[in-house]
Parts: C-alpha cells; sequence; structure tokens
C-alpha cells in the first residue's frame, strides 16, 4: 500500500472552502431556517469535516484564518437556534436600560428577552456536595475546595451585563460567590503563572490571563438574581468573567490550572481569540 500523501495547502483549502459552502447553504435553505434545531446537525457535520483539514494546512495563519472562519459558522448556527429568543419582546422594547442606556451594548450585539441556555453538550447532574475545585498547576500548594470552604470565603454579589459572541446580550445578571483572586491565593499561585486554563464538565475549557481572573468582579458563583444557579445555567458552581464574551464564563467549573504560557481552550482551539473582550469585538483569532 502507497503511503498517504501528505495534501498540500492548495487542496485542504480548496475542500475547506467546498465544505463551507455547502454548510452555508445547508444553513441558508427554507426549511432549516424554520426549524434551526433540526438544521443543525448536518450542517455541523460538514463544519466538522471541514475542521478536521485544518491539520493538512501547513501555514499557520492561513490554518487560524480558516478556523476563524469555521468557527464564524458555527456561532451563525448558534445564533439561528437562538433567533426566536433575540427578537426583542415587547417588554424588552419597554426596558427603561434598552431606551436610556444604548451604551450598555457592545457593538454587534443585541439584547435578549429570555435567558438562552449555551453549551456543548449535555447538562451534568451535579450533587453539590459533590462539587469539588481544584486549583493546580503552577501553584506552590495545590488545592481542592468543596462549596462549603468555598462559602467560607467572603461572599459577594455583582451585578454584570452578559455578552455573548453569537450576538445576545443579557442586561443586570447579579452574581453571588466568591472572588476567584481569594481562591487562588489559598493555592498561593507561582509568579511564573502567567494564565489559567479553566475546565467545565462535561469536556469544557477557555484560557484566562491571570491578571483578568483576579479582577473585583471574577466570580466562582452559585447563586443568580437571588435564587440557587439553575443546573442548566451551570449550577452548582460556575465561573462568572463578565468583561469577557460568555464562553469564558465557564459552568459547571472543576478546575483551574495555572501556566506559564496562553494555551488555547476548547472555542479558541477553534477559532475563538484568546482575550474575547465584547467591547473591543473580540470575537475571532483574526480580530487581533
Ligand atoms: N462547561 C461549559 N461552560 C460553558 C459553555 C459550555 O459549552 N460548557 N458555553 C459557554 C458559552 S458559549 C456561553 S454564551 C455561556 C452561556 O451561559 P448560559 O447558558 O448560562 O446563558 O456559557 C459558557 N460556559
Ligand atoms: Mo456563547
Amino acid at each position: 500500500m502507497a503511503a498517504p500523501q501528505q495534501p498540500d495547502d492548495d487542496a485542504a483549502i480548496s475542500e475547506i472552502r467546498a465544505l463551507v459552502t455547502r454548510a452555508d447553504d445547508l444553513r441558508k435553505a427554507a426549511p432549516a431556517r424554520r426549524d434551526p434545531e433540526a438544521a443543525r446537525e448536518p450542517v455541523m457535520r460538514l463544519l466538522d469535516q471541514a475542521r478536521g483539514l485544518l491539520a493538512g494546512i501547513t501555514d499557520g495563519d492561513t490554518r487560524r484564518s480558516h478556523a476563524a472562519v469555521i468557527a464564524q459558522r458555527i456561532s451563525d448556527l448558534d445564533l439561528d437556534a437562538l433567533a426566536p429568543m433575540l427578537e426583542p419582546s415587547a417588554d424588552v422594547a419597554r426596558a427603561p436600560t434598552s431606551v436610556e442606556d444604548p451604551s450598555r451594548i457592545p457593538p454587534g450585539q443585541h439584547l435578549t428577552a429570555g435567558w438562552p441556555v449555551l453549551h456543548v453538550g449535555t447538562v451534568p447532574e451535579i450533587d453539590p456536595g459533590d462539587v469539588r475545585l481544584i486549583v493546580t498547576g503552577r501553584v506552590r500548594s495545590r488545592t481542592v475546595v468543596d462549596l462549603e470552604a468555598l462559602r467560607a470565603l467572603p461572599t459577594t454579589t455583582v451585578t454584570r451585563d452578559f455578552h455573548c459572541v453569537t450576538r445576545w446580550t443579557r442586561l443586570d445578571n447579579s452574581w453571588t460567590g466568591v472572588r476567584v483572586r481569594d481562591v487562588l491565593d489559598l493555592a498561593d499561585v507561582r509568579d511564573s503563572a502567567t494564565h489559567a486554563i479553566v475546565s467545565g464538565h462535561p469536556a469544557y475549557s477557555t484560557n484566562l490571563d491571570v491578571e483578568e481572573l483576579r479582577a473585583d468582579d471574577c466570580l466562582l458563583t452559585w447563586a443568580h438574581d437571588g435564587r440557587d444557579l439553575p443546573r442548566e445555567h451551570g449550577g452548582p458552581l460556575r465561573l462568572v468573567v463578565p468583561s469577557r464574551y460568555g464562553w469564558k464564563s465557564v459552568k459547571w467549573v472543576f478546575e483551574i490550572r495555572l501556566v506559564d504560557r496562553d494555551v488555547p481552550g476548547y472555542w479558541e482551539e477553534r477559532g475563538y481569540h484568546d482575550v474575547g473582550d465584547p467591547w473591543r469585538e473580540q470575537r475571532f483569532r483574526e480580530q487581533a
């Protein structure tokens, strides 16, 4: 059997283009728009295939820009599924904040009426008594805390707006929990730690710089708007990083790993931006 031939960049690129075009056509088909949930799977299969071909592109910049294109298409799919929620409802149109203070809506974002639920995979069922958060990597004392230990730290509530990269914004979320900073201090983070990989169930992760994790409003949270955080929104424990797009706010968080360089997480590997500041519209890597 002949050794498999390494496809050159041009071949991989044209195949990716063809797959993305087919995915676009499928997504835009009339029946698909009427039932976006059902339409998602076959489109996603094409985009997954296209993503698989990325490895065949040897030039790093070219590979990244195609990864960003594919990520954009995946985010379009999410947007289709959320379209009904993104139509400003009568109450939202009347909400004083949207009328009086449009400056609260970052570029390219729209207010959402409800509280969309968005994640990869299925909602894990975690008993509050089973929650463990591991702080590890570049720390002097690897630390494992349960919910009880977290609740023993100084508790705080912050009210912040939430911006998802799929373009919905939900104003005035009040989050109650503890500052990530206080948990990092328990583990005694080494000076060499510049970034962290934060992981959540079932198999999710994101990268953040340590400075951001130490911000006043960066919390490990168990309550939203005064109630226990609903399971589908990350309960019993989630990270919330208000100054970044929503994908950085890891639901069902179980590990903070301190590292000495920036390592991309789940979405960042698929073309999302390493920082993700909604005010600078850092959606995709190419928009550095
Ligand atoms: N564990 C986990 N956390 C996650 C995600 C995920 O797929 N898995 N998705 C992120 C994305 S893209 C967004 S916009 C928010 C959505 O939070 P919500 O469902 O509470 O609105 O969760 C983030 N946290
Ligand atoms: Mo998101």
